[in-house]
């Protein structure tokens, strides 16, 4: 029986803000990250105006990849990496966001980074916008509820995509695009889109004009890059939690169509290059008054994506409630809990089965290559006697969800690039500002407090998943 392909893409995936540290070096920008202070679980990550002496910012040092990267660009060659997934500060590239030229000393940190990879012939997949926008975009310009960021984010994408032509292939435009459609708190409208709400506004028109503009500036990038390069493959990035209807009576199964409609849409834009009907009826009856010029629908036909890359931890389930007669979807109010599957520490449903199912929905709606570039658990983990983290039910979680991928590649025939699972080195989290929270195959001494010596060790997970990339998955 065929396996994956002999040129799967396995590697690991991390974000800029999430490791690299050093957040006033080489002339880099404060960036959104920078202004959000440490969380935990169910206590909710500040955003303060500004960096405010006192607070505990845990992106601004991270794990200090900034200087360490050599090494531990080592590490994953040694795991056997083929790709690494990371993205591009814009914050070292354009460091106020706003400027005519870009700042020298960040493009050359990226050169140096994709050289080393190159190196070892681990392939570079880059995210350009992972939830760190320059802030300064933010105070002066409101973030993407304003128009003039499509122009900062092209300027910033044709920069990176004209410098890295011959050592990056593999790109995508924003990263998680579509957290957003969890307008209701302010986590994903600020990470994703600079968005602040004022008390009284109306979320949710403002979620969706931001997320037009990123959507016509993702069109914009991906047609110049295929210009500079007609090589690259450029993809979209979503998260993909599939929302299961709680029981078979077709009251929940309508409401979990409507819920991913909510949820997903932005995948039909990059894709296909225009609006769902669903979703313009759905303005049409909110009546919406939105910025969507004639112009703007020309360029998302003309900018459409090579691939769909997603992340997958988790799905969620909603039921048909009686106050809710048009089925609107509230993602704090809608999901109730799957009876059927264990959660994670933080409350993350776990479910391979809907990693096999999101693959097949991706794959029927729009037949094209897929890419897995998040996955994993996140954990809490305790270094043992002789230093070990003997993290097995990591190992589980990732094996688990590799036989649910091979079951759609082998089964179903799905078409998958990669697989990177998330946070392949310990590094902060993004939702709740941790450290705790770890994900990694290489265990990094730093704790919430910011303690430790940034020592990195191999986890047993490391010399698993070295195993299963030497077995091209066969093992599984
Ligand atoms: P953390 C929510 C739901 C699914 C994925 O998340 C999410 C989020 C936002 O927290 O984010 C992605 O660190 C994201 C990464 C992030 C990773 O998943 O909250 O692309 O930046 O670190 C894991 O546990």
């Amino acid at each position: 029986m065929p396996g994956f392909k002999a040129d799967f893409l396995w590697g690991g995936a991390v974000a800029a803000h999430q490791l690299e540290g050093g957040w006033q070096e080489g002339g880099k920008g404060v960036s959104v990250a920078d202004v959000m202070t440490a969380g935990a679980h169910g206590v909710p990550r500040e955003i303060t105006d500004g960096v405010l002496p006192g607070k505990n910012y845990p992106n601004h040092d991270a794990i200090d990849f900034y200087h360490r990267y050599k090494d531990d660009i080592k590490l994953f060659a040694e795991m056997g990496f083929k790709c690494f997934r990371t993205s591009i500060a814009w914050t070292r590239i354009f460091p106020k966001g706003d400027e005519q030229e870009p700042n020298e000393a960040g493009l050359q940190f990226y050169d140096d980074l994709f050289d080393e990879c190159l190196k070892y012939n681990i392939e570079p997949v880059i995210t350009l916008s992972h939830f760190e926008m320059p802030y300064h975009l933010v105070t002066e310009y409101g973030g993407w509820r304003n128009r003039k960021m499509i122009d900062f984010f092209v300027r910033f994408a044709s920069t990176v995509f004209t410098r890295y032509r011959g050592k990056v292939k593999y790109w995508m435009t924003f990263n998680e695009i579509n957290n957003q459609a969890n307008y209701h708190e302010d986590f994903a409208p600020f990470t994703n889109s600079g968005v602040k709400y004022q008390p009284g506004e109306d979320r949710e028109v403002i979620m969706y004009q931001a997320a037009h503009y990123e959507l016509v500036a993702s069109a914009l990038a991906v047609e110049a890059g295929h210009k500079i390069n007609p090589d690259f493959k450029i993809g979209c990035m979503i998260a993909m939690c599939p929302i299961y209807p709680l029981t078979c009576d077709p009251n929940d199964m309508m409401m979990s169509v409507v819920a991913m409609h909510r949820r997903y849409w932005f995948t039909d834009v990059h894709v296909r290059g225009y609006y769902p009907q669903h979703l313009l009826n759905y303005f049409a009856r909110r009546a919406f008054k939105l910025d969507i010029t004639d112009d703007d629908l020309q360029i998302l036909t003309r900018g459409c994506v090579d691939y769909i890359g997603f992340s997958y931890y988790m799905s969620f389930v909603t039921k048909a409630m009686e106050d809710n007669p048009q089925l609107d979807y509230d993602e704090t109010k809608s999901l109730v809990k799957n009876p059927y599957v264990k959660a994670s520490d933080w409350g993350w449903q776990i479910d391979p089965v809907g990693l096999r199912y999101s693959l097949n929905y991706f794959y029927d709606l729009y037949q094209l290559p897929l890419f897995i570039v998040e996955n994993g658990f996140g954990a809490i983990d305790q270094p043992e006697s002789d230093g070990i983290v003997n993290d097995q039910y990591r190992i589980d979680y990732m094996r688990n969800h590799i036989s649910e991928m091979k079951k759609a590649v082998v089964e179903d025939g799905v078409d998958l690039m990669g697989y990177t699972p998330w946070g392949c080195i310990d590094l902060v989290s993004a939702g709740t500002g941790e450290m705790k929270k770890r994900y990694g195959m290489i265990y990094v001494d730093k704790d919430n407090d910011g303690n430790g010596t940034l020592a990195r060790s191999r986890k047993k997970s490391f010399w698993w998943y070295q195993d299963v990339i030497k077995q091209n998955g066969e093992n599984i």
